[in-house]
Protein backbone atom coordinates (compact mmCIF):
# COMPACT_ATOMS: atom_id res chain seq x y z
CA UNK A 1 0.00 0.00 0.00
CA UNK A 2 2.74 2.60 1.21
CA UNK A 3 4.86 1.36 -1.61
CA UNK A 4 1.94 1.66 -4.41
CA UNK A 5 1.57 5.50 -2.98
CA UNK A 6 5.23 6.06 -2.85
CA UNK A 7 5.16 4.68 -6.71
CA UNK A 8 2.00 6.64 -7.63
CA UNK A 9 3.94 10.30 -6.24
CA UNK A 10 6.81 8.97 -8.13
CA UNK A 11 5.31 8.25 -11.69
CA UNK A 12 2.87 11.04 -11.82
CA UNK A 13 4.35 14.11 -10.15
CA UNK A 14 7.48 16.43 -12.13
CA UNK A 15 10.20 15.70 -9.05
CA UNK A 16 12.60 16.78 -10.81
CA UNK A 17 11.69 19.67 -12.51
CA UNK A 18 8.79 21.84 -10.30
CA UNK A 19 9.72 21.44 -6.58
CA UNK A 20 9.46 22.81 -3.90
CA UNK A 21 6.13 24.03 -5.03
CA UNK A 22 4.53 27.62 -3.95
CA UNK A 23 1.20 26.77 -1.60
CA UNK A 24 1.78 27.84 1.61
CA UNK A 25 1.98 25.16 4.74
CA UNK A 26 -1.20 23.36 4.97
CA UNK A 27 -3.00 24.63 2.07
CA UNK A 28 -6.01 22.22 0.66
CA UNK A 29 -4.46 22.36 -3.15
CA UNK A 30 -1.83 20.05 -2.09
CA UNK A 31 -4.69 17.25 -0.85
CA UNK A 32 -6.54 17.92 -4.38
CA UNK A 33 -3.41 17.28 -6.20
CA UNK A 34 -2.43 13.72 -4.09
CA UNK A 35 -6.81 12.87 -5.10
CA UNK A 36 -6.23 14.08 -9.04
CA UNK A 37 -3.03 11.66 -8.78
CA UNK A 38 -5.03 9.02 -7.15
CA UNK A 39 -7.88 9.17 -9.33
CA UNK A 40 -6.29 9.47 -12.50
CA UNK A 41 -3.18 6.32 -11.77
CA UNK A 42 -6.25 4.18 -10.48
CA UNK A 43 -7.46 4.56 -13.95
CA UNK A 44 -4.54 2.95 -15.75
CA UNK A 45 -5.18 5.48 -18.36
CA UNK A 46 -1.30 6.04 -19.78
CA UNK A 47 0.12 9.43 -18.65
CA UNK A 48 0.92 10.38 -22.34
CA UNK A 49 -3.36 10.53 -23.14
CA UNK A 50 -3.65 12.52 -20.24
CA UNK A 51 -3.97 16.23 -20.42
CA UNK A 52 -4.70 18.86 -17.67
CA UNK A 53 -5.22 22.67 -18.16
CA UNK A 54 -5.16 25.25 -15.42
CA UNK A 55 -5.83 28.94 -15.93
CA UNK A 56 -4.06 31.32 -13.26
CA UNK A 57 -3.96 31.27 -10.04
CA UNK A 58 -2.73 28.96 -7.17
CA UNK A 59 -4.78 26.69 -8.22
CA UNK A 60 -3.78 26.91 -12.03
CA UNK A 61 -0.62 26.39 -10.68
CA UNK A 62 -1.58 22.47 -9.91
CA UNK A 63 -0.49 22.04 -13.57
CA UNK A 64 3.36 22.52 -13.30
CA UNK A 65 3.52 19.55 -10.42
CA UNK A 66 1.42 16.60 -12.56
CA UNK A 67 3.52 14.56 -15.40
CA UNK A 68 1.03 14.58 -17.87
CA UNK A 69 0.62 16.90 -21.16
CA UNK A 70 -0.33 20.33 -19.40
CA UNK A 71 -0.81 23.99 -20.25
CA UNK A 72 -0.62 26.90 -17.77
CA UNK A 73 -2.88 29.03 -19.65
CA UNK A 74 -4.56 32.52 -18.77
CA UNK A 75 -6.81 33.67 -16.62
CA UNK A 76 -10.14 32.32 -16.60
CA UNK A 77 -9.45 30.19 -19.96
CA UNK A 78 -8.67 26.71 -19.08
CA UNK A 79 -12.15 25.41 -20.41
CA UNK A 80 -11.03 27.01 -23.95
CA UNK A 81 -7.62 25.35 -24.39
CA UNK A 82 -9.71 22.37 -22.95
CA UNK A 83 -12.20 22.48 -25.53
CA UNK A 84 -9.81 22.71 -28.20
CA UNK A 85 -7.73 20.11 -27.64
CA UNK A 86 -10.51 17.61 -27.34
CA UNK A 87 -12.18 18.74 -30.42
CA UNK A 88 -8.86 18.06 -32.34
CA UNK A 89 -7.84 14.68 -30.24
CA UNK A 90 -11.20 13.02 -28.64
CA UNK A 91 -9.58 10.48 -27.84
CA UNK A 92 -7.53 12.05 -24.90
CA UNK A 93 -8.99 12.25 -21.47
CA UNK A 94 -9.00 15.68 -20.90
CA UNK A 95 -9.11 18.00 -17.55
CA UNK A 96 -9.02 21.32 -16.07
CA UNK A 97 -8.36 22.36 -12.94
CA UNK A 98 -9.22 26.07 -11.74
CA UNK A 99 -9.63 28.47 -8.39
CA UNK A 100 -13.65 29.28 -8.42
CA UNK A 101 -11.87 32.82 -9.37
CA UNK A 102 -10.67 31.32 -12.13
CA UNK A 103 -13.54 29.23 -13.53
CA UNK A 104 -16.42 31.70 -12.13
CA UNK A 105 -15.35 35.22 -12.53
CA UNK A 106 -13.52 35.73 -15.21
CA UNK A 107 -14.11 32.25 -17.14
CA UNK A 108 -17.92 32.03 -15.63
CA UNK A 109 -19.15 32.31 -19.43
CA UNK A 110 -16.74 29.85 -20.92
CA UNK A 111 -18.13 27.42 -18.07
CA UNK A 112 -21.12 28.07 -18.24
CA UNK A 113 -21.01 27.23 -21.85
CA UNK A 114 -19.20 24.21 -21.88
CA UNK A 115 -21.58 22.45 -19.57
CA UNK A 116 -23.64 23.34 -22.40
CA UNK A 117 -22.12 22.09 -24.86
CA UNK A 118 -21.04 18.77 -22.77
CA UNK A 119 -17.84 17.87 -24.19
CA UNK A 120 -15.80 15.04 -22.77
CA UNK A 121 -14.21 17.25 -20.22
CA UNK A 122 -13.23 16.93 -16.65
CA UNK A 123 -13.52 20.19 -14.68
CA UNK A 124 -11.95 20.24 -11.24
CA UNK A 125 -13.10 23.98 -9.25
CA UNK A 126 -10.86 24.59 -6.36
CA UNK A 127 -13.10 27.10 -4.25
CA UNK A 128 -11.35 28.28 -1.13
CA UNK A 129 -13.95 31.11 -1.52
CA UNK A 130 -11.27 34.03 -2.23
CA UNK A 131 -8.67 34.92 -4.94
CA UNK A 132 -6.11 33.58 -2.99
CA UNK A 133 -2.78 34.26 -5.47
CA UNK A 134 -3.53 38.07 -5.10
CA UNK A 135 -4.12 38.42 -1.79
CA UNK A 136 -7.66 37.70 -0.80
CA UNK A 137 -9.84 39.45 -3.07
CA UNK A 138 -13.72 38.37 -2.97
CA UNK A 139 -14.48 35.86 -5.61
CA UNK A 140 -18.21 35.13 -7.26
CA UNK A 141 -18.32 32.07 -4.43
CA UNK A 142 -17.03 34.40 -1.30
CA UNK A 143 -20.21 34.11 1.79
CA UNK A 144 -22.49 37.21 2.17
CA UNK A 145 -20.95 39.35 5.16
CA UNK A 146 -17.96 37.29 5.12
CA UNK A 147 -14.16 39.61 5.13
CA UNK A 148 -11.73 39.80 2.24
CA UNK A 149 -9.04 42.67 1.65
CA UNK A 150 -11.88 44.26 -0.99
CA UNK A 151 -14.46 43.71 1.59
CA UNK A 152 -13.24 44.62 5.08
CA UNK A 153 -16.29 45.55 6.38
CA UNK A 154 -17.88 42.92 5.67
CA UNK A 155 -19.07 41.40 1.78
CA UNK A 156 -22.55 42.83 0.39
CA UNK A 157 -22.82 40.11 -2.54
CA UNK A 158 -24.90 37.46 -2.16
CA UNK A 159 -22.23 34.09 -3.82
CA UNK A 160 -23.55 31.35 -5.79
CA UNK A 161 -23.23 27.81 -5.65
CA UNK A 162 -20.76 26.51 -8.50
CA UNK A 163 -22.38 22.70 -8.33
CA UNK A 164 -25.54 24.06 -8.93
CA UNK A 165 -24.75 26.57 -10.89
CA UNK A 166 -23.05 23.45 -13.40
CA UNK A 167 -26.53 21.55 -12.80
CA UNK A 168 -28.70 24.39 -14.42
CA UNK A 169 -26.24 24.80 -17.37
CA UNK A 170 -26.41 21.23 -18.27
CA UNK A 171 -23.63 19.71 -16.80
CA UNK A 172 -23.74 15.13 -16.84
CA UNK A 173 -21.71 14.66 -13.85
CA UNK A 174 -21.62 17.29 -10.50
CA UNK A 175 -19.98 16.38 -7.37
CA UNK A 176 -18.82 18.29 -4.64
CA UNK A 177 -16.44 17.28 -2.35
CA UNK A 178 -13.77 18.80 0.50
CA UNK A 179 -10.52 18.53 1.45
CA UNK A 180 -11.67 16.77 4.78
CA UNK A 181 -13.10 13.86 2.72
CA UNK A 182 -10.47 12.82 0.86
CA UNK A 183 -11.14 8.94 0.02
CA UNK A 184 -14.93 10.33 -1.05
CA UNK A 185 -12.81 12.84 -3.20
CA UNK A 186 -10.85 10.66 -4.95
CA UNK A 187 -13.79 8.35 -5.68
CA UNK A 188 -15.49 11.66 -6.83
CA UNK A 189 -12.71 12.65 -9.20
CA UNK A 190 -12.14 9.17 -10.85
CA UNK A 191 -16.45 9.22 -11.33
CA UNK A 192 -15.71 12.55 -13.62
CA UNK A 193 -12.98 11.65 -15.49
CA UNK A 194 -15.10 7.98 -16.40
CA UNK A 195 -18.25 9.83 -17.04
CA UNK A 196 -18.84 10.71 -20.58
CA UNK A 197 -19.32 14.06 -20.98
CA UNK A 198 -18.73 17.43 -19.33
CA UNK A 199 -18.13 16.89 -15.36
CA UNK A 200 -17.35 19.16 -12.51
CA UNK A 201 -15.84 18.20 -9.18
CA UNK A 202 -15.96 20.89 -6.85
CA UNK A 203 -13.47 20.94 -3.74
CA UNK A 204 -13.93 22.90 -1.32
CA UNK A 205 -10.39 23.87 0.36
CA UNK A 206 -8.78 26.11 2.92
CA UNK A 207 -7.05 29.41 1.71
CA UNK A 208 -6.44 29.58 5.60
CA UNK A 209 -3.56 32.42 4.43
CA UNK A 210 -6.13 35.42 2.88
CA UNK A 211 -9.79 33.45 3.49
CA UNK A 212 -8.92 32.22 6.56
CA UNK A 213 -6.94 34.82 8.23
CA UNK A 214 -9.72 37.63 7.51
CA UNK A 215 -12.57 35.38 9.33
CA UNK A 216 -11.77 33.51 12.15
CA UNK A 217 -10.11 30.34 10.56
CA UNK A 218 -6.17 30.98 9.86
CA UNK A 219 -4.81 27.50 11.43
CA UNK A 220 -5.47 25.06 7.94
CA UNK A 221 -5.97 22.42 10.84
CA UNK A 222 -9.57 24.52 12.48
CA UNK A 223 -10.22 24.56 8.88
CA UNK A 224 -9.98 20.63 8.32
CA UNK A 225 -12.72 20.91 11.53
CA UNK A 226 -14.73 23.12 9.68
CA UNK A 227 -14.81 21.48 6.50
CA UNK A 228 -15.94 18.12 8.51
CA UNK A 229 -18.84 20.05 10.66
CA UNK A 230 -20.46 21.93 7.90
CA UNK A 231 -20.08 19.16 5.00
CA UNK A 232 -23.49 17.26 4.97
CA UNK A 233 -24.17 14.10 2.73
CA UNK A 234 -26.67 14.84 -0.53
CA UNK A 235 -28.85 12.65 0.57
CA UNK A 236 -28.82 13.77 4.30
CA UNK A 237 -29.00 17.71 2.74
CA UNK A 238 -32.31 16.08 1.16
CA UNK A 239 -33.75 15.91 3.91
CA UNK A 240 -32.64 19.01 5.86
CA UNK A 241 -34.69 22.19 5.92
CA UNK A 242 -33.25 25.64 4.32
CA UNK A 243 -33.01 26.68 8.06
CA UNK A 244 -30.83 23.51 9.29
CA UNK A 245 -28.27 23.78 5.93
CA UNK A 246 -27.82 27.33 6.88
CA UNK A 247 -24.19 27.62 6.76
CA UNK A 248 -23.91 23.89 5.87
CA UNK A 249 -23.32 22.55 2.04
CA UNK A 250 -23.52 19.16 0.29
CA UNK A 251 -20.79 16.69 -0.37
CA UNK A 252 -21.50 13.71 -3.22
CA UNK A 253 -22.72 13.70 -6.47
CA UNK A 254 -25.38 16.01 -7.01
CA UNK A 255 -25.84 15.28 -10.90
CA UNK A 256 -24.84 11.99 -12.79
CA UNK A 257 -27.17 12.04 -16.10
CA UNK A 258 -27.01 10.34 -19.33
CA UNK A 259 -27.30 12.42 -22.43
CA UNK A 260 -25.65 13.10 -26.10
CA UNK A 261 -22.16 14.24 -25.85
CA UNK A 262 -20.45 16.45 -28.10
CA UNK A 263 -17.66 14.58 -29.39
CA UNK A 264 -20.06 11.66 -31.00
CA UNK A 265 -22.95 14.05 -31.87
CA UNK A 266 -20.38 15.78 -34.06
CA UNK A 267 -19.15 12.34 -35.21
CA UNK A 268 -22.65 12.20 -36.20
CA UNK A 269 -22.81 15.24 -38.19
CA UNK A 270 -19.74 14.49 -40.26
CA UNK A 271 -20.40 10.84 -40.61
CA UNK A 272 -23.83 11.96 -42.02
CA UNK A 273 -22.22 14.76 -44.18
CA UNK A 274 -19.51 12.09 -45.61
CA UNK A 275 -22.15 10.14 -46.59
CA UNK A 276 -24.10 12.60 -48.30
CA UNK A 277 -20.95 13.35 -50.41
CA UNK A 278 -20.22 9.76 -51.58
CA UNK A 279 -23.51 9.39 -53.00
CA UNK A 280 -23.22 12.68 -54.76
CA UNK A 281 -20.22 11.66 -56.34
CA UNK A 282 -18.37 14.43 -54.34
CA UNK A 283 -14.23 14.56 -53.92
CA UNK A 284 -13.36 12.17 -50.76
CA UNK A 285 -16.54 11.84 -49.80
CA UNK A 286 -16.48 7.90 -49.22
CA UNK A 287 -13.29 8.20 -47.07
CA UNK A 288 -13.64 11.43 -44.93
CA UNK A 289 -15.33 9.25 -42.10
CA UNK A 290 -12.91 7.37 -41.75
CA UNK A 291 -10.12 9.45 -42.12
CA UNK A 292 -11.87 11.52 -38.95
CA UNK A 293 -11.72 8.48 -37.32
CA UNK A 294 -8.14 7.32 -38.20
CA UNK A 295 -7.00 11.57 -36.44
CA UNK A 296 -9.23 10.18 -32.98
C1 LIG B 1 -6.64 38.70 -17.24
C2 LIG B 1 -6.16 38.65 -15.82
N1 LIG B 1 -6.83 39.32 -14.87
C3 LIG B 1 -6.42 39.27 -13.59
C4 LIG B 1 -5.31 38.55 -13.25
C5 LIG B 1 -4.84 38.54 -11.82
N2 LIG B 1 -5.17 37.31 -11.14
C6 LIG B 1 -4.27 36.29 -11.09
S1 LIG B 1 -4.85 35.00 -10.20
C7 LIG B 1 -6.29 35.81 -9.87
C8 LIG B 1 -7.38 35.21 -9.03
C9 LIG B 1 -7.04 33.93 -8.40
O1 LIG B 1 -8.13 33.45 -7.66
P1 LIG B 1 -8.78 32.04 -7.96
O2 LIG B 1 -9.02 31.87 -9.40
O3 LIG B 1 -9.96 31.88 -7.07
O4 LIG B 1 -7.62 31.02 -7.59
P2 LIG B 1 -6.79 30.79 -6.24
O5 LIG B 1 -5.57 31.65 -6.34
O6 LIG B 1 -7.68 31.17 -5.08
O7 LIG B 1 -6.50 29.33 -6.28
C10 LIG B 1 -6.32 37.07 -10.46
C11 LIG B 1 -7.44 38.03 -10.35
C12 LIG B 1 -4.63 37.85 -14.26
N3 LIG B 1 -3.56 37.10 -14.00
N4 LIG B 1 -5.08 37.93 -15.53
S1 LIG C 1 -2.64 31.91 -0.74
FE1 LIG C 1 -4.30 30.55 -0.07
S2 LIG C 1 -4.83 29.29 -1.88
FE2 LIG C 1 -2.82 30.26 -2.23
S3 LIG C 1 -1.33 28.72 -1.56
FE3 LIG C 1 -1.69 30.11 0.18
S4 LIG C 1 -3.34 29.11 1.35
FE4 LIG C 1 -3.31 28.16 -0.67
Amino acid sequence: MVEHAAKVRHDFLRHDMNFPHVWCPGCGLGIVLGSLIRATSSLNIPQDDLVLASGIGCTGRMSAYVDFNTLHTTHGRALTFATGIKLAKPNLTVMTVMGDGDATAIGGNHFIHAARRNLNITAIIVNNMIYGMTGGQYSPTTPYGSKATTAPYGHVEQAFSIAELAVAAGASYVARGTVHHVPQLDGLIKGGIQKKGFSVIEIMSNCHTYYGRQNGLSDPVEYQKYFKKNAVSVKKAAEMSAAEMEGKFSIGVLADIEQPAYVEEYQHIRDNACKEMAEKGEKKGGDCAQERRDEM
